[in-house]
């Protein structure tokens, strides 16, 4: 495959000002006609060079110009597309081809879904539908008509419907029409047998908008949260951005078969089932969230990346970050702020802190690549939103509203670069973020090394900072980043001090020089430093704390985030210790201060219960491998499992104090407050279970019996896979499918429960589930519930000293390929991080990645993984 590069890119040659799409739909062959009326780009240059248009995997039947039939002489058709000679500088371009989407098991374009069409296209989806400049810079106003059997009663497509009709025979058309350009990656079609929910909207101006949302007939009743989290998005998207919805209908349909999570096409979002459907019998607490926060990513995207897009696929983190920021900062607006920052950054830090020192690291906005698929990344997403949220911080909020204003408003039905969004921020408010860029361009996690000074008779305290950045493939040398580094200062009794005479309490540092001072006066005594508050930019911080010190700032921090962040430190301390204790032979024993700052989290109940879940939960095996400097599998299990079974046993009667407190009849609500209490409840339950005491398992049998909502009885389900004896997780499993053997979202459920399990997810046990009926390896939701959550989140069976974790995932790849290449390059990371292991284990990983790259031609996607990770 050929390497794309920023640097070479280019104007489109021919804009499209209108584009017709006809498809008539039969699963093997599909006719789709296109009716492009296209014009020479003033902007490119002089003279008429050859029309290029994307195409693959397409019969071509007939090309036209002005009406006129094309002779096969007149055009060259190849692999990846139609070369067209230009005479004219604006002329119509007819084309027609078939399609086989019954046969698209890549999940791009246009395919079927258990018995439904549907399309996806970005990125580079509509080459697989028709002929077309696939570009997101080449923006048109598409009509649609879909024609299709009369079984087929919904047909759906971007924008708002304009005609309607029987064909003769058993056929109907419905044609749909889009006043707003878009990129082609924004189109959307949908047909088949769904029902549909329906509501209303006013927006700001009081315009009346219809809500829709679709599934297949037995799904109906799991709409009502997406449907309550669209309005609240769309309320707070006026509120806060002061963006008011563009059509009359906005439409989501849920399908089955999709490769990611849901896809903003204008008006007509497509959404994995499992992130739109729920009912509190079968979809957890974490999945009503995930919910909230993708129906809202979706809906924010109509500006952010529809209404002002991106000029080319490099910029993907201008409406990826930006969106992100927004839907992170809308979920803390509808829930608990402190507990949704948490989330966030422990996911930031175990996966995107690991893909930036690992063989893919790139920056935010890269600079090649070779399949675009392979740069939906956490580094676009969450470091991208990471990066705007420092934008936010540097320019507080009011300042932040006016750059976005000014942002949407100078570039509204554009495709725009990361460049122009830093402009608008800088222009809006007069300030210079010309350093700040860098974040856009270098690649790698900073590091702050802090250092500090007190002066008792100055009463002068001075904070030294160093910043450095690995080097990262490509880049050896980083240049200094402008670093927000939020912080306040702590007295001994844990009371905030003074920064200044006007008596601050916070404040942010702007870190610009590889080593830089700060002096705060009139410090009346040694503080304690509470340092990237808030985690104010995605750097990691290393400060010489000592465990009281840590212990004070747990206690006292008025920064919940960095109450939370202080207790992970003491956390990684005593693991650190127990890691290198096991390696040592030594006998093991948990540090005392840590079981104490544990029970004295349980004891504040004043404290948010969902923080102090976070606060209890020790950092996750995933966590501990990407903080080492060579992982060593076996002795972070070892020392994670036994700090957990010490704590459990010495902290027992408290949990059990904490679980009963918690352990009562509610009816079912997934708002904040009840949430945050089924989690520490059940956080108590899994503690206790790791003693495998009768009376902890008896509380899990109980609340598996008498759960009447998902989050409960999941909880109990994996407390009994995870814990106990196997007669007893085998009865549960059994009864747990045999009530939810029908819902598609509740046995993916019951599938990762098992493969992610340290007890019950034996390779033996994940290969037993693949040959379930339950498992489809065309079905990515699947694939992720068994073979993701086996080498992602089962780190004890994945790990096994033999490799056989490592060879099973290398031949699951290499079968995937053959049906879902952007999958296979997805679930081949972790054998992509084999350097990083000791010895024996990174040898066993790096014959696995080189099994799958000897083993015969590998799609572009999964070549560019595991060329780039062989290196
Ligand atoms: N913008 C959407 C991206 C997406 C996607 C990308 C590649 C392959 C399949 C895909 N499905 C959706 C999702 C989003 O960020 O909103
Ligand atoms: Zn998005």
């Amino acid at each position: 495959p050929r390497t794309v590069y920023l640097k070479d890119y280019r104007k489109p040659d021919y804009l499209v000002d209108s584009t017709r799409l006809r498809f008539e739909l039969e699963p093997n062959s599909t006719v789709v006609t296109s009716s492009l009326e296209i014009r020479r780009n003033p902007a490119a240059g002089e003279g008429l060079p050859p029309l290029r248009l994307d195409g693959v995997n397409l019969e071509l039947v007939s090309v036209g110009i002005d009406g006129v039939a094309l002779g096969v002489d007149e055009y060259t058709c190849h692999d990846e597309g139609l070369i067209i000679p230009v005479h004219r500088g604006a002329f119509t371009l007819e084309i027609c081809n078939r399609i086989d989407p019954e046969g698209n098991t890549s999940l791009e374009g246009l395919y079927l879904s258990n018995g439904m069409y549907c399309t996806q296209c970005e990125a580079e989806g509509f080459r697989k539908i028709t002929y077309y400049p696939d570009r997101p810079d080449v923006m048109s106003k598409f009509t649609t008509t879909i024609v299709a059997p009369r079984d087929y009663p919904v047909l759906l497509s971007n924008g708002n419907e304009i005609a309607r009709g029987e064909i003769e025979g058993d056929r109907h058309f419905v044609t749909w029409e889009d006043p707003f350009a878009k990129p082609a990656y924004l189109f959307a079609l949908v047909a088949g047998r769904l029902e549909k929910v329906e509501d209303q909207f006013t927006t700001m101006s009081g315009r009346k908008v219809t809500l829709q949302i679709f599934t297949e007939p037995k799904n109906i009743g799991k709409c009502e949260h997406a449907m309550h989290s669209l309005k609240a998005a769309m309320r707070w998207d006026e509120e806060v951005y002061g963006r008011e919805y563009d059509l009359d209908i906005f439409m989501i349909v849920a399908v089955d078969h999709f490769n990611m999570g849901a896809m903003e096409n204008k008006g007509l979002n497509i959404f994995n089932s499992a992130c739109v459907l729920a009912s509190p019998e079968t979809a957890t607490d974490a999945a009503f969230q995930r919910i909230e926060s993708i129906v809202a990513h979706e809906y924010f995207h109509n500006w952010s990346g529809n209404r002002v897009t991106c000029r080319d696929w490099f910029q993907l983190s201008l409406k990826e970050g930006f969106t992100v920021f927004r839907d992170a900062e809308f979920s803390a607006d509808m829930n608990s702020r402190a507990v949704k920052r948490i989330e966030d950054v422990s996911m930031l830090r175990t996966t995107q802190f690991a893909e930036d020192a690992g063989p893919m690291s790139h920056p935010v906005r890269p600079d090649s690549y070779m399949e675009i698929s392979n740069f939906y990344t956490l580094t676009v997403y969450e470091k991208g939103a990471e990066v705007v949220r420092m934008i936010h911080t540097l320019l507080g909020e009011e300042g932040f509203r006016r750059g976005s204003d000014l942002y949407f408003e100078r570039h509204d039905g554009c495709a725009v670069t990361c460049e122009d969004f830093v402009a608008a921020m800088e222009d809006a408010n007069g300030v210079d973020l010309k350093q700040f860029r860098r974040w856009y361009s270098q690649a790698g996690t900073p590091l702050l090394e802090i250092s500090d000074d007190y002066d008792s008779a100055g009463e002068r305290y001075t904070l030294s900072v160093r910043q450095s950045c690995p080097a990262t493939p490509g880049q050896p040398e980083k240049k200094p980043f402008h670093i927000p580094l939020k912080l306040g200062l702590l007295a001994g009794d844990g009371s905030e001090l003074a920064l200044d005479t006007d008596g601050t309490r916070e404040t942010v540092l702007e870190i610009t020089e590889a080593e830089q001072a700060f002096v705060f006066e009139g410090i009346p005594e040694r503080p304690l430093p509470s340092l990237l508050r808030g985690f104010s930019a995605p750097v990691r911080v290393r400060y010489d704390y000592t465990p009281a010190q840590l212990r004070l700032l747990m206690r006292a921090d008025s920064d919940a985030f960095n109450r939370w962040d202080a207790g992970q430190r003491l956390a990684f301390r005593a693991l650190a210790q127990l890691q290198q204790d096991f390696r040592a032979g030594v006998e093991l024993q948990l540090q005392p201060e840590l079981m104490e700052a544990y029970r004295s989290i349980l004891q504040q109940e004043d404290l948010d219960p969902a923080l102090v879940a976070e606060m209890l939960t020790l950092p996750s095996a995933q966590t501990l491998a990407e903080e080492a400097e060579v992982i060593d599998a076996e002795a972070i299990i070892a020392a994670r499992n036994f700090a957990e079974q010490n704590l459990a046993e010495a902290l027992f009667e408290d949990l059990l104090e904490t679980f009963r407190r918690l352990d009562h009849d509610k009816p079912y609500r997934p708002l904040a407050d009840d949430i945050a209490e089924r989690r520490l409840k059940n956080t108590a339950l899994a503690y206790l279970c790791v003693t495998e005491k009768e009376e902890a398992l008896q509380l899990a049998d109980t609340q598996f019996a008498s759960a009447t909502n998902m989050t409960d009885s999941a909880a109990a389900l994996a407390a009994l896979v995870n814990r106990g004896d196997d007669q007893r997780a085998q009865a549960a499993l059994q009864s747990f499918y045999e009530r939810w053997k029908e819902d598609d979202q509740v046995v993916e459920l019951w599938l990762a429960v098992q493969s992610s399990s340290p007890k019950r997810g034996s390779l033996e046990a994940v290969r037993a589930l693949m040959a379930h009926p339950a498992f489809e390896l065309t079905n990515p939701n699947r694939v992720r519930s068994v073979i993701g959550a086996f080498s992602n989140r089962n780190f004890l069976q994945f790990h096994q000293p033999d490799g056989s974790g490592f060879r099973f995932l290398a031949e699951q790849v290499i079968a995937l390929d053959k049906l879902n290449p952007q999958i296979a390059a997805r679930l081949v990371t972790p054998i992509t991080r084999w350097k990083k292991y000791c010895q024996g284990q990174q040898e066993m990983m790096h014959a696995a990645l080189q099994s799958v790259m000897d083993s015969g031609q590998l799609s572009a996607d999964l070549y560019e993984v595991v060329s780039k990770s062989l290196k």
